[in-house]
């Protein structure tokens, strides 16, 4: 029996039962800022600083002692350690790190990592775990791929989809593009794509099964079908 490939695209959704915040659930006003503000690179022109404290209150509340991956990150942990780094790919829209909290390695963060930052110079990346001063070096931003700037490692997401088994979408609306995208080309490459959200995604329509509740429950309950 060959070993299944599978994609899994997760979101915010995956991380709200572990106390981190979805962005949409606030009607587009997240943790009380504009993301227009907060998530395009004209609003960090605009006002770094603002962007910056920002990033700075996101990175400090990621380290908080309470916020740990939920059973869904455990069980993503246990679907790779069970068919195989080479097999199970999570590409995340997530910036936080609680997928490799829980064990998980073969991670793309296409949209980011809030524990990094770069500089607009030279490009290199740098963890941070601690406050950016701005005023110290204007040089260094969030290492986050705001609205209008390309995601990462878009060719290797591409390349994944095409060969891919399976597409599993946890915990995301479906708004954002090109993530949203993903599940037509999964399905023009023959996956099976399943959907497994608190509710339907905007994209709910594109997926051949479709299992609703919150993450922690019904993403487990799913792997344990794979393994
Ligand atoms: C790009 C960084 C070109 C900040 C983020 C018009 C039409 C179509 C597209 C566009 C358009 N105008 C502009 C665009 C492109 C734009 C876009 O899609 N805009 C949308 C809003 C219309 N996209 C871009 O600009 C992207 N770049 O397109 O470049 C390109 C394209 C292809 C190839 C090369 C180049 C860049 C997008 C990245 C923006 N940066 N974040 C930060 O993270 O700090 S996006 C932001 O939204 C986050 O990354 C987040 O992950 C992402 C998606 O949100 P979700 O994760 O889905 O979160 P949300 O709150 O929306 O939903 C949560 C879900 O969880 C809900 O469904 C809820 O029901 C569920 N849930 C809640 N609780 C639970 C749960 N599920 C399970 N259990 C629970 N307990």
């Amino acid at each position: 029996m060959t070993i299944p490939k599978i994609v899994i695209l997760t979101g915010a959704g995956i991380s709200a039962e572990s106390g981190l915040s979805t962005f949409r659930a606030q009607n587009g006003l997240w943790e009380g800022y504009d993301v227009n503000d907060v998530a395009t690179y004209e609003g960090y022109i605009r006002n770094p600083t603002v962007v910056h404290d920002f990033y700075n209150m996101l990175r400090r509340k990621l380290q908080n002692p309470s916020v740990k991956p939920n059973a869904a990150h455990f069980a993503l942990a246990e679907l790779e350690q069970k068919l195989g780094t080479d097999n199970v790919l999570i590409v995340t829209q997530n910036v936080d790190n609680l997928h490799e909290q829980a064990g998980s390695k073969n991670i793309i963060h296409m949209h980011g990592e809030l524990l990094k930052v770069r500089n607009e110079k030279t490009g290199q990346i740098i963890d941070c775990f601690n406050d950016v001063n701005y005023q110290q070096n204007k040089l260094i931003r969030p290492h986050i791929v705001w609205f209008g700037e390309i995601p990462l490692q878009m060719e290797q997401i591409y390349d994944a989809l095409s060969q891919a088994d399976y597409f599993i979408s946890i915990g995301t609306s479906g708004n954002v593009y090109p993530a949203a995208g993903f599940v037509q080309i999964a399905n023009q490459a023959g996956a099976k794509s399943i959907e497994l959200n608190l509710e339907p995604s905007l994209g709910e329509s594109l997926f051949q099964t479709k299992i609703y509740g919150p993450a922690s429950k019904v993403v487990p309950k799913f792997i344990a079908t794979l393994i």
